[in-house]
């Protein structure tokens, strides 16, 4: 077949499977069943994208409906210099697979992935690509879900991070990489540097409540519940005048999503610490398995 007509995807798990470089290790893999899951801001195409950590995640939960709200992949970074590894690929067919297995899927692009905006209305191997999209939760909240970039009026274009320059940003982002890989080597759990920063920095602090605020604003006038964003990486619950505000964070400092539970409960998930509970959890497990067989040695 001539490949460059040859579109159709994998039509049996098997296929998409062949295409992952990290198996999903099945048997020890119990996955959490969530109705509704949000991520965005994963960058996927630059350094500072968390690949393994979201691989991880993908591994351990799934839902009726993923919402991919902006800045999946980052075109801006990939014109400047072409960056794919394999485990980019990995999330791309771990995505595409959940679609063929009946997940919902609705990506939303950013400003980052601005380049697919322009498919608004389609759907591609059960994705579909929405400029924004209407929620209704299970306890019957209707919830506008949108990237956000729209209402960063500071001209910051892109992200909070103008107030320190890209450059800065791009050292920042190194230097969290590098910290990481000690820490991971000395068993230590994930820690976000620029996410200490960014607290740190009172520009960035107000920068984040007003788009938030105008964020809720726009939910408001359009006469819904509340409202779904990404943009700021910065993961948050609030209720502001009325409104249900929510950001599902990112994946290049928190390592966040936000999920909502079977009954219309929602919840904002830091995988970082959720990998930490889970080794605890397992280091727990193996202490009890140890112990009988010592009591039995010393009988
Ligand atoms: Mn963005």
């Amino acid at each position: 077949m001539n490949a460059l007509t040859d579109f159709s995807l994998p039509t049996d798990d098997s296929a998409y499977d062949a295409k992952l470089r990290r198996k999903p290790r099945a048997k020890e893999i119990h996955r959490r069943k969530y109705r509704t899951i949000w991520i965005s801001d994963i960058h996927l195409g630059t350094r500072g994208c968390n690949a393994d950590m979201l691989i991880d995640f993908l591994d351990h939960v799934d839902s009726e409906c993923l919402y991919l709200v902006g800045d999946i992949i980052d075109g801006w970074r990939l014109k400047k210099k072409f960056y794919w590894p394999e485990n980019h690929n990995d999330i791309v067919w771990r995505i595409l697979k959940r679609a063929h297995r009946g997940t919902r899927i609705v990506y939303i692009p950013g400003n980052h992935d601005e380049m697919f905006r322009q498919f608004n209305g389609f759907d591609f191997g059960g994705v579909e690509i929405r400029r924004s999209a209407e929620h209704e939760t299970a306890d019957g909240r209707k919830l506008l879900v949108l990237h956000g970039d729209e209402f960063d009026t500071v001209m910051l274009a892109h992200r909070w991070l103008a107030f320190v320059g890209d450059t800065a940003y791009t050292a920042m982002m190194k230097l969290n990489t590098l910290v990481n890989k000690v820490r991971q080597r000395l068993g230590l759990p994930y820690w976000s540097l620029s996410k200490m920063a960014k607290h740190k920095v009172k520009n960035a602090v107000e920068f984040i409540s007003k788009f938030e605020e105008l964020v809720a604003r726009a939910a408001r006038q359009r006469g819904l519940d509340g409202v779904v964003a990404g943009h700021i990486h910065t993961a948050e619950y609030r209720r502001i005048d009325g409104i249900d505000y929510y950001n599902d964070g990112d994946w290049v400092e928190g390592c966040n999503a936000l999920v909502e539970h079977a009954d219309g409960r929602m919840e904002i998930l830091n995988w970082a610490d959720e990998i930490e509970k889970r080794r605890s959890e397992e280091k727990a497990r193996e202490a009890a398995r140890i112990r009988p067989e010592r009591e039995l040695e010393a009988a």
